[in-house]
């Protein structure tokens, strides 16, 4: 099994740390979709990483998939919940993380091609307010527990931190730690998980 990706990229981030979670072999294949030479549309037709290639040949995208995939495969604990109502709860928490990478990606990336980047735009505006519900949103989940659901680390938990992290290195201008303090004590915890540890080594 062979994981395509860049490992900038926060979804191919999410992956790694469910992959480590769930203590699952697969082979790191560096392959950034902005070069010529990529082979990701071969196996994802949306072009996008990460996208997983199985041994037989089948391809695997999005991130939600591939989380999903490696969850039932691997041992350790269950990063996505049997019972309905946990297990829903869960996929709102990888939304609200996934959604707060999204409105990140497009102030801090997209902008610099449709040259939306005055900070007093409405559109920018609109983005930042969609970061910082969602970072309040998450502040109330996780005020009194160590994890955004159940007390119990879950994809919610993978989610929510690579959306911390991911503005620590796209928008850290944002300063969250200060903003939100519950998300600060939240994500001193959560960093320390070999997971994230391995999957966000130090950048030099
Ligand atoms: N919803 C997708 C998002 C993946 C995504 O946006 N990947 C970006 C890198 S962070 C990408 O491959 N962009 C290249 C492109 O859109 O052409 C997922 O969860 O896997």
């Amino acid at each position: 099994m062979k994981l395509f990706g860049s490992p900038g990229s926060p979804y191919v981030r999410k992956v790694l740390v469910a992959q480590y979670e769930k203590n699952i072999a697969c082979e790191f294949i560096l392959d950034r979709p902005s070069d010529p030479q990529t082979r990701v549309p071969q196996y994802n037709p949306l072009g996008k990483v990460p996208v997983v290639l199985l041994d037989d040949g089948q391809s695997l995208y999005d991130s939600s998939v591939i989380v999903e995939y490696f969850d039932g495969l691997g041992s350790g604990a269950r990063l996505i919940p049997d019972s309905f109502v946990e297990r829903i709860k869960v996929r709102q928490g990888e939304a609200l993380g996934d959604g707060i990478v999204d409105a990140t990606v497009a102030l801090t990336h997209d902008s610099r091609y449709t040259k939306d980047t005055d900070p007093h735009s409405t559109w920018y505006q609109k983005q930042l307010l969609k970061i910082n519900r969602g970072l309040a949103e998450l502040e109330s989940l996780v005020k009194k527990n160590s994890f955004c659901y159940y007390n119990q680390f879950s994809l919610a938990d993978i989610c929510a931190g690579m959306a911390l992290a991911y503005l620590d290195r796209a928008y850290p201008v944002l300063n969250w730690r200060h903003q939100y303090p519950g998300l600060h004590t939240y994500s001193n915890l959560l960093f320390l998980r070999p997971s994230f540890i391995k999957a966000y080594p130090k950048e030099t």
